[in-house]
């Protein structure tokens, strides 16, 4: 009983401190799966009138070492690990073939701008309320699936990172 207080409120402790760092996401902060100490939250896919879009999640690592988000694999069209990157005035994505790595206690945040899951090749346009499983490939919990809802893009409008 006491050992379950405390957990809820680090937890609390932790969501607040995630939540006043990232964007507030009022829609889906909540954990959507955890094991060994990975927690994966607020994930998210912008509709899209073409057959492309990136997901968005963040990833809290709660254990002590290091882990590596490998790849993505997602049952709708293909899915790669991509990083958007400004230089010269120039925004570019890149392919990161050798994964993110999550240090020890710490979280990392896929979110526009940075981090994303490159959707290409879908099947058909995404609509709000549509859903995708992507299956995370972690160097050491191993495959994690989670199912990502399709939200309107007005719904991130007005964050600034
Ligand atoms: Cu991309």
């Amino acid at each position: 009983m006491h050992k379950t207080l405390f957990q809820v409120s680090i937890f609390s402790l932790l969501l607040t401190t995630l939540l006043s760092l990232a964007c507030a996401d009022q829609n889906s902060s909540e954990v959507v799966l955890e094991k060994n100490g990975i927690e994966i939250s607020s994930p998210y896919i912008f509709e899209s009138a073409s057959n492309t879009s990136a997901a968005y999640f963040h990833i809290n690592n709660k254990t002590s070492v290091s882990e590596i988000l490998m790849s993505v694999d997602s049952n709708s069209g293909t899915a790669m690990l991509h990083e958007t990157i400004t230089s010269n005035g120039m925004v570019q994505m890149r392919y990161l073939a050798e994964g993110i790595e999550i240090a020890p206690e710490s979280h990392l945040h896929l979110e526009p701008g940075s981090f994303h899951v490159m959707l290409n090749n879908l099947p058909s346009n995404l609509s709000f309320g549509d859903k995708i499983e992507l299956i995370l490939e972690f160097k050491n919990s191993g495959q994690l699936a989670i199912e990502v809802p399709v939200i309107k893009s007005t719904e991130h409008a007005g964050h600034t990172h």
